[in-house]
């Protein structure tokens, strides 16, 4: 495993074999811009307080089974920090199963600055939303809704109004929105995962027989959305 740092000044940690193709090549640039691509956040792993190593096993798992129906399509999970433990657990287990470094890796920004500050285009970004589906809250949540506008809260209302734990909703974004207009943004896909935070809404105290279910369904329910955008 190595991490390159990438041309525009975001870091690319590759997961796989260090032999691959390097994409963050700069010939590759232009070509990699239309690649459709899913930037997802951990789910639950740090208001919703989800073990970390559950939820890495987790995500790999779920990688694995989508990553041959998204063609050509990109995944990557984003973290802010440098530091992130769900991204370099991640990394780890991604690369111990050789999963294709091309079409799934790790990658540190800010969600909603991943073009303008990352030089990664990511057409569909996820969520970690509440119930309510209503902005703030702190975390990922609170800077997609600030950064998006309120045509973000306004989409979402006439999509769904709340999410149930393990369930996603799409929300295609309106042009008028500032993450389209500067990040390429076309689609927010709300995703909510269990909560094992007892000062939050249905706290699973500390089921995670029932936790890691629900976490499951929740990158499913976020892939297969994925899916069906780029399709
Ligand atoms: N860009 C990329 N990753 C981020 C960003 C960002 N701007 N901000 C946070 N992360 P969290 P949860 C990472 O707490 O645990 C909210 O209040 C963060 O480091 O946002 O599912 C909602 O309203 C972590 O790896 O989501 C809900 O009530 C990951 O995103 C509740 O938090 C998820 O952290 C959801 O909690």
């Amino acid at each position: 495993t190595k991490m390159d740092s990438h041309p525009s000044g975001g870091a690319l940690e590759k997961v796989g074999k260090s032999n691959e193709l390097d994409i963050t090549s700069t010939s590759d640039a232009n070509s990699a811009d239309s690649i459709p691509t899913l930037a997802f956040p951990s789910i639950s792993t740090a208001d919703f307080q989800f073990n970390l190593e559950k939820a890495s096993d987790i995500i790999v798992e779920k990688v694995e089974e989508f990553i041959s129906r998204i063609g050509k399509a990109r995944l990557v999970l984003v973290d802010l920090s440098q530091g992130s433990k769900i991204l370099s657990l991640v990394k780890t287990k991604a690369a111990r199963k050789n999963i294709d470094s091309n079409k799934f890796f790790t990658f540190v920004g800010d969600i909603t600055r991943l073009r303008s500050q990352g030089g990664l285009h990511c057409n569909v970004i996820a969520n970690a939303a509440n119930w309510r589906l209503k902005p703030g809250g702190g975390g990922v949540n609170a800077a997609i809704f600030k950064a998006a506008g309120s045509a973000l809260e306004i989409a979402t209302k006439e999509r769904a109004v709340t999410l149930s734990p393990g369930k996603s909703v799409i929300v295609p974004l309106p042009s008028s929105s500032l993450l389209f207009a500067r990040e390429g943004v076309t689609h927010v896909i709300h995703v909510l995962g269990p909560n094992m935070n007892p000062m939050r809404p249905d706290c699973l105290k500390d089921d995670y027989v029932q936790g890691c279910k629900i976490l499951r369904e929740a990158y499913s329910s976020l892939f297969e959305g994925f899916v069906s955008v780029v399709r």
